[in-house]
């Protein structure tokens, strides 16, 4: 098994580990300690040496940060981890706050004193937040102070686990589909005609998106941390740990690529001394800013160059993502089949099914890893939009509940994320009425045909208005964008509530994942992975419109959908996609299940 149940942090992290933080931090005069979630590369998911903040307080969410002060000390999370937190960290210890009501920012105004010192590590804060937080510290008469090494590290110690050092090797052309020699033509002469000599990337996605490499550093993301300075003419160097180079990489990476160690990172940004350097200030920490100022480089804050021409995935990739999605998609109507039959008297248990599910990708010989790990909320765990079983949380189903499984795959070809609600035993008629709501804005966002320029922020209401006309919502974004054979959460692009300024161009690959939860009872997530389509001519239009074409593969849950509530439109489109469902699919799986498809995906 790839995913584990386990526990990796328990609520007495908290008072074994802040003591030592505490101790640390006296011998550098410091009074407070920031400690955020992100590490060195702004990663979402952290490699186990990087995760700080689940070490000082026991918290595992995906976001967050703690101050802690020699007598008291905070811990901040945002709405979806309100009930996780309470779970995870030492109240006696932490106080709970909400991390964007206020945040750490209000609390620094209003919990330091006069002359404090407040430490924090430039390698990990963004220079903007890192910014408002001095701003605010000011404002009560404290000071940050940058402190090298991490008083934390020091505390951590030799419990710490290493820095991850799985191996970086190519990733072939008939995946990548341009050769990163044209790609880094392309991206430096986009950065020559602004008027920048060099940018420095930190993301580890557009590293091994810009050199077509992978590695395995980072959990479920086949990405290889490291830096890289561009320059203008298409030359780079690329600083990876030498244990991670593989025989085979040199040669591959040519020679405008100059391999280096991170330890040669510092003397190289000064040789950027009075060039115009492009950084991204929400991808590279205030360390890169500083550390470029102090060696008189022009510092260009700007987005980083890769993060677009990445999110546009090209013919090949896209072609990768079709097959990508054919093979899951066989492996998940398995997994349904399985759901449907034994499982509605068995009553599995919420790892039995996680285990099910990964046996049939398994199965598929080419899976290189769960995209993420996988979500399946049994009846009120469904209804946590972050769950994730463990032995203490697994839950068994049970007749007239709802299973949420959200899952995916990484394979060399593409990265998949898919959910499906199913019933077990008969549903209620609320469950019934709310999952066809549900259903209704995923058909709505897959069959949107809308103009150049548009973003994602002005179609998510399509995917709620239908929960809208009940006086019902959900309290998560639409999507995001996906990766090919890389993170599974990927910008810049992303439909949501929230304000984005990226318009949604062709190749985007993004989620359309609508949902509906009904605290300590049940919830309801339906997804499939879409990419946004080339501008066509609309019959009798006057302009060309964008669409989206859906990837993801496999039946949803007849059983849930009340067709009355469904337009003839509606239907029609349920159809067609359960139509190519069968038809993709259907090839691919054995007799008995290709017989339960056939009835899966019957015409509603
Ligand atoms: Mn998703």
């Amino acid at each position: 098994m790839r995913q584990t149940f386990d526990e990796s942090t328990d609520p007495s992290f908290g008072s074994q580990h802040v003591p030592l933080i505490r101790q640390a931090m006296s011998r550098h005069g410091l009074d407070g300690l920031l400690v955020p979630h992100e590490d060195e590369h702004q990663n979402e998911y952290l490699p186990a040496a990087n995760d700080r903040l689940g070490w000082a307080t026991g918290f595992t969410g995906s976001a967050g940060a703690a101050v802690i002060f020699q007598d008291k000390a905070a811990i901040f999370v945002d709405g979806r981890y309100t009930l996780q937190v309470r779970d995870q960290v030492d109240q006696g210890l932490f106080e709970i706050r909400d991390l964007v009501e206020g945040g750490v920012t209000a609390y620094l105004e209003t919990a330091a004193r006069t002359g404090q010192t407040i430490g924090y590590d430039p390698r990990l804060h963004s220079p903007d937040a890192l910014e408002r937080l001095k701003v605010a510290a000011a404002r009560a008469g404290a000071q940050l102070k940058p402190v090298t090494p991490n008083p934390l590290d020091e505390a951590w110690g030799m419990a710490r686990p290493s820095q991850p050092t799985a191996p970086v090797v190519p990733h072939p052309l008939q995946y990548a589909g341009e050769e990163s020699s044209a790609k880094r033509a392309r991206i430096g002469q986009a950065l020559g005609a602004s008027g920048a000599d060099a940018a420095v990337l930190t993301a580890p996605s557009s590293i091994a998106w810009l050199f077509n490499i992978r590695g395995g550093d980072v959990i479920r993301s086949p990405l290889p941390l490291g830096q890289a300075i561009l320059n203008a003419d298409g030359s780079a160097r690329l600083f990876l740990d030498p244990v991670k180079v593989t025989p085979d990489l040199p040669a591959w990476l040519g020679n405008e690529v100059r391999l280096e160690t991170p330890e040669d990172l510092p003397a190289a940004l000064k040789d950027l001394a009075s060039k115009r350097v492009v950084v991204d200030p929400g991808q590279s920490s205030a360390w890169y800013f500083e550390a470029l100022a102090d060696a008189g480089a022009l510092v260009v804050r700007s987005e980083d160059p890769c993060a677009l021409p990445r999110a546009c995935k090209n013919a090949v990739e896209i072609a990768g993502a079709r097959t990508a999605h054919a093979r899951d998609g066989a492996a998940v109507t398995r997994f349904l089949h399985w759901l449907a039959t034994e499982a509605q008297t068995s009553l599995p248990d919420e790892i039995e099914v996680v285990s099910k599910l990964e046996s049939f990708r398994e199965a598929t010989g080419a899976l290189k890893d769960l995209s993420f790990d996988t979500i399946a909320g049994a009846g009120s765990n469904g209804a946590i939009v972050h769950y994730r079983p463990t032995e203490r949380l697994n839950k068994r189903t049970q007749a007239g509940s709802l299973l949420l499984v959200d899952s995916g795959a990484q394979y060399l070809d593409g990265t998949t994320d898919i959910t499906r609600t199913v019933a077990i035993g008969e549903p209620t008629q609320e469950m019934r009425e709310r999952f066809t709501l549900v259903l209704k804005g995923n058909l709505a966002l897959a069959r949107v045909r809308f103009p150049a320029g548009t973003t994602g922020s002005a179609l998510d209401a399509l995917a709620r208005i239908a929960l809208w006309e009940r006086g019902l919502d959900f309290d998560h974004g639409t999507g995001h964008g996906v990766g090919s054979y890389l993170g599974v959460h990927e910008g810049p692009q992303r439909i949501s509530k929230a304000p984005n300024m990226v318009a949604l161009r062709p190749g985007m690959i993004v989620s359309n994942e609508p949902g509906y939860y009904k605290e300590g009872a049940y919830g309801i997530r339906i997804e499939n992975l879409q990419f946004v389509t080339a501008p066509e001519p609309v019959a009798g239009g006057e302009r060309p419109m964008l669409g989206f074409e859906t990837l993801t593969l496999a039946p949803i849950d007849r059983r849930l959908i009340d067709r009355e509530l469904l337009t003839p439109e509606e239907r029609r489109q349920l159809d067609a996609y359960h139509a190519r469902v069968l038809e993709v699919v259907g090839p691919q799986v054995e007799p008995d299940i290709r017989a339960w498809l056939v009835e899966a995906t019957a015409p509603i």
